[in-house]
């Protein structure tokens, strides 16, 4: 079991209500819907008593939600963002706008962000919203921790394939992408190990 403990301390819908940038700063990034807020609550260990409040419907978060992470004794603490759900098919163009207005300021003011957790339905592998999604983090030079969800609904026995296939594909990640599950198991454990570890290297 982790001793993670959070709080989430701002919920930001403009570029005003930003805190001020005080720690590192995960960035959790993805389509709407794909389960960030669940994977937050997993990491937190929040299953019971959630912090993140999950929705089956698409498109809910317009928000930056800010958790600031106290890993335990030993690591240093950080912060968790949980970005607004991005390119759901349904949302209109002036809601995109307003999705890389916000987002663009979050990203744009000189924050320390050491990496974007780049969230992927495992069942579907990367779809073309996020296509766009690399190919803006990637101009903005910033690395990608590829984490796949919803790995407990792909076809039994054919995971091995469908992951070696989209990493053949050209999928790009600073560490091997692992498969949650919507579960508090070994590969969410494994999870919070790679972001303790990325974050504690220097000049990534
Ligand atoms: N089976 C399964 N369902 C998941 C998983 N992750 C998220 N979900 C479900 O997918 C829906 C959207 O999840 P949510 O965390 O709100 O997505 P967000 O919009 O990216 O924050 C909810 O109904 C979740 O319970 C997963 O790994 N497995
Ligand atoms: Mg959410």
């Amino acid at each position: 079991m982790t001793g993670w403990t959070a709080d989430l301390f701002c919920t930001a819908f403009n570029s005003r209500q930003l805190p001020e940038p005080l720690l590192p700063e995960v960035a959790i990034t993805g389509r709407s819907n794909v389960g960030k807020s669940t994977l937050i609550n997993l990491l937190l260990n929040r299953t019971n008593k959630k912090i993140a409040h999950v929705s089956s419907k698409p498109g809910k978060t317009r928000s930056l939600n800010f958790y600031r992470i106290t890993p335990g004794s030993s690591e240093a603490s950080f912060v968790i963002v949980d970005l607004p759900g991005y390119g759901y098919a349904a949302r209109a163009s002036d809601e995109r706008r307003e999705w890389f207005a916000l987002v663009d300021d979050y990203f744009g003011a000189g924050r320390n962000i050491p990496f974007v957790m780049h969230l992927i339905d495992f069942r579907h592998g990367p779809l073309d919203a996020d296509g766009e999604l690399i190919k803006w983090l990637d101009a903005m030079d910033m690395p990608r921790l590829v984490v796949f969800t919803k790995g407990d609904k792909a076809p039994k026995g054919r995971a091995r394939n469908m992951y070696e296939k989209y990493m053949r594909d050209g999928l790009a990640s600073i560490s091997p992408p692992l498969i949650t599950a919507g579960r508090n198991d070994a590969e969410v454990e494994r999870l919070r190990g790679v972001i303790l570890r990325i974050i504690s290297e220097p000049g990534l």
